[in-house]
């Protein structure tokens, strides 16, 4: 398809760029991490948004490219920031069976110099579908390099709990379809506060994504997840501003 060759050709000509939206803990505000985001911004077209641009990436098998040129970029972004500052890349699980994964995440971490404890990777609960005993194979040499794991998106897919039951994730990420609803739907409420009840006693993190007001903050600290991620903080931003970011903090 035309869209596919404009992506291979994108990717080469550097349209593609991240985007990092800062990671709170709730209780101080303070930022502990960033998720970083592919943009594409085409020369004619301006902005394509990733919903559609990663779908299109996944089924002609570019992601895997595309995901690598993610992973490298921000390991290299990332390193020089504050230690004590993470960065989550997104995986698709179509890099997961990759042969050269676990060579390529090595490589990254290496040619930056960012240490592995800096790096998380999210995981969604369709890349653990497949082959999952592979899946935990990978999962395992990861977290023996010293990577950390968030399971992305919970509760959109099928068995959320099958998977944490089979690997100790060493986060959760609350769905912004539930945390949407928080205040307005009590399904919600319940939802956010059995996840993060869960996390509390399998001693795993939680973040809510997609938090956008005060009262839904005040909501998640409430249910006991500490960590937060959404516009109420801020939206994702370019790479040049992480840094002051950073040190309006300090
Ligand atoms: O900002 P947002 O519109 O950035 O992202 C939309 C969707 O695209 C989200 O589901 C997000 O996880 C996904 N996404 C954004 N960047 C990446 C990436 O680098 N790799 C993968 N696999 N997904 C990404
Ligand atoms: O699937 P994943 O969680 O990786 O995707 C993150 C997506 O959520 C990105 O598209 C990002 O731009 C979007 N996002 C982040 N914060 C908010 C928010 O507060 N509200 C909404 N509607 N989207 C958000
Ligand atoms: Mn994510
Ligand atoms: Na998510």
């Amino acid at each position: 398809r035309l869209i596919e060759v404009a992506m291979r050709r994108a990717l080469f000509a550097g349209e593609f760029a991240l985007a990092y939206q800062p990671q709170v803990d709730l209780r101080s505000r303070r930022i502990i991490g960033f998720e970083a985001l592919a943009r594409w911004t085409h020369p004619e077209r301006g902005v394509v948004s990733p919903e559609i641009f990663i779908p299109i990436a996944e089924e002609s098998g570019l992601i895997v490219e595309l995901g690598e040129w993610v992973l490298r970029r921000a390991c290299a972004d990332a390193a020089p920031w504050d230690p004590a500052i993470t960065v989550a890349v997104n995986v698709s699980s179509q890099q997961f069976h990759e042969e050269r994964f676990l060579a390529t995440v090595r490589e990254a971490l290496e040619d930056s110099g960012l240490p592995p404890g800096r790096l998380e990777l999210e995981v969604t609960e369709s890349a653990m579908l497949h082959d999952s005993e592979k899946m935990l194979a990978v999962l395992n040499s990861l977290r023996a390099m010293g990577v950390r794991l968030s399971m992305d998106d919970f509760g959109t897919g099928y068995c959320a709990l099958n998977y944490l039951q089979k690997f100790p994730f060493d986060k959760i990420k609350i769905d912004q379809s539930f945390v949407r609803n928080l205040g307005s739907k009590e399904e919600s409420d319940a939802i956010v506060r059995a996840v993060a009840s869960l996390g509390v006693s399998l001693g795993i993190k939680t973040i809510a994504e997609g938090i956008e007001t005060q009262d839904q903050a005040d909501l998640v600290l409430d249910a006991a997840c500490g960590e937060g991620q959404g516009y109420l903080f801020s939206r994702p931003v370019p790479v040049g501003m992480v840094p002051e970011l950073l040190a309006a903090q300090r």
